[in-house]
């Protein structure tokens, strides 16, 4: 069952240079960057109210946000996230109706250690997907 909105996600070719001009025209705080090594990028939040905005570059040369930002050299939205109560459940009940969840099969995680899966953006209207299971407790 999808519970929300976690956040928005746009690849930018410098995390710095991106939090700098978040700060400087806009007065957006971006936290402290993390690497995801498994998802082979290095990310930083802005912490909204209902909301993040997620800021992604790559974090290796072979890093799949590597062949979007040779795609889109300024950067762009990347994809946006879904919170669900039950990732495993959420996949196999959209692949029940014909939508395709992305990836070899492998569980994947994202930075805080919560299961993500990733849609394909021509089975949601065009946009890349990504659906997180909120950590309980
Ligand atoms: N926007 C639109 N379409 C996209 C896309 C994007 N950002 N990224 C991929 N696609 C399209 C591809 O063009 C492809 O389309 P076709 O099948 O029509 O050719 C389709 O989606 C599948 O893409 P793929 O690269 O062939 O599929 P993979 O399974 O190899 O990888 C994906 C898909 C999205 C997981 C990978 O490309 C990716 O972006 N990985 C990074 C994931 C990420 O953002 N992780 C963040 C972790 C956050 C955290 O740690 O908190």
């Amino acid at each position: 069952m999808i519970t929300g909105l976690s956040h928005v996600s746009i690849v930018v070719p410098s995390l710095e240079a991106a939090a700098k001009r978040l700060k400087e025209v806009y007065g957006l705080e971006v936290g402290a960057a993390q690497v995801n090594e498994q998802q082979g990028v290095r990310m930083a939040y802005v912490e909204l109210a209902n909301a993040r905005i997620e800021l992604m570059e790559p974090s290796r040369l072979d890093s799949p946000v590597s062949k979007f930002l040779e795609k889109n050299p300024a950067g762009g939205i990347h994809h946006f996230c879904l919170s669900v109560d039950d990732v495993a459940a959420s996949a196999t009940g959209i692949a029940a109706k014909g939508a395709r969840v992305l990836g070899d099969g492998q569980e994947s995680r994202n930075v805080h250690g919560e299961r993500i899966a990733f849609v394909h953006p021509k089975d949601f209207l065009g946009a890349l997907v990504e659906l997180e299971e909120k950590r309980k407790g």
